[in-house]
């Protein structure tokens, strides 16, 4: 059974099922798959202190995606609390920025920054797991939880806690001052498309999303800003006004694409369906314009190789006109 449901601004429930995960090899010359659990903790057991590389992530320029070679892809799980022992572990929270490890920072535009735990510590033994929450992010703002990245997309405040356990299974307690990081964000992008979907971590599905400049044909670079073509020179030369895909999500999670001073055109945005494994494979698209949700769409009977033409966004008002058309394979003329 297909069916479509338009929501209006606030009807927007953020729940998505967390699901477990593992890395799943896709497309070998992809780029890096991103998964993410939204506001549920995500935890990643330590291999020791991480030396988190600042320099690499400066480098990847202002909206650049992410490479995500952690090796921490153990199944999203809350750590459990143990405050028997007496003993507590201290969760010390921080996100690179600048070449710093800070825990409060204003930024003008969001961007992923990459969390850090390494300055947490026990008295009793190494930490041995840690785990990321936000618990504090814009009320229908998009999904900024990404395996050890927070991604702040529009407007507003967001906190993330750390929550760390030592090998001993000591938890962290009586760290208020230190278990959270703060970032403040204080423009939003003209233009954010989300999809988002549940799914298991072996099985997917595969969705990709797909936003597409009228000079070109869909799955097409440089026309295309899919998982192949995560961003291209378009409009005027240079980037600041180019869209940038910020994910690419194997099996279940979300990906964004992100455009700033979008030329007076319309723009197309899509999601096709890379890999159908399992059923079901409902599908969620939202679009926000200039920080507010405008539009959420479900597809809940897409099936391999389909694509849904979800919207077209019509600058300078920043109008949507949904579409909610699947066809099979790309409808490219
Ligand atoms: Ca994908
Ligand atoms: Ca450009």
């Amino acid at each position: 059974m297909k069916y479509t449901i338009v929501l209006s601004l606030l009807l927007i429930s953020t729940v998505l099922t967390t699901a477990c995960t593992s890395d799943l090899d896709r497309n070998t010359d992809g780029p890096p798959d991103n998964r993410d659990s939204g506001s549920d903790a995500q935890v990643e057991p330590d291999t020791g202190p991480h030396d988190a590389d600042l320099a690499d992530l400066e480098d990847q320029g202002d909206m650049a995606s992410i490479d995500l070679g952690e090796s921490g892809d153990s199944p999203p799980d809350m750590v459990p609390l143990d405050m028997e022992s007496g003993v507590c572990a201290r969760a010390v929270a921080r996100v690179a920025h600048d070449l710093s490890a800070l825990s409060d920072i204003t930024l003008e535009y969001g961007r992923p920054l990459k969390l850090l735990h390494h300055e947490s510590s026990s008295p009793a033994a190494p930490i041995a797991e840690h785990s990321w929450k936000v618990v504090t992010q814009p009320v229908d703002s998009p999904r900024a939880l990404q395996d050890g990245f927070l991604t702040p997309t529009i407007a507003g405040v967001y906190v993330a806690e750390l929550t760390v356990r030592d090998e001993a299974g000591n938890t962290n307690c009586n760290d208020y001052d230190t278990r959270f990081v703060t970032v403040r964000v204080t423009d939003s992008p003209e233009f954010i498309a989300e999809i988002s979907w549940s799914g298991d971590a072996e099985q997917g599905p595969d969705f990709d999303l797909h936003y597409k400049h009228p000079n070109g044909q869909w799955n097409n670079a440089p026309w295309d800003i899919y998982w192949r073509n995560r961003t291209s020179d378009w409009g005027v030369s240079g980037g600041a006004d180019d869209p940038h895909l910020m994910q690419d999500t194997n099996t279940w999670g979300y990906e964004h694409v992100i455009h700033r001073n979008p030329e007076s055109i319309a723009y197309d945005f899509g999601a096709y369906v890379y890999a159908f494994r399992m059923r079901p494979s409902s599908l969620r698209a939202s679009i926000w314009i200039r920080g507010q949700l405008e539009l959420v769409l479900l597809e809940n009977d897409l099936e391999q190789d389909q694509f849904w033409h979800i919207a077209e966004i019509t600058w300078p008002t920043g109008q949507v006109n949904s579409i909610d058309n699947v066809t099979s394979g790309f409808p490219n003329p």
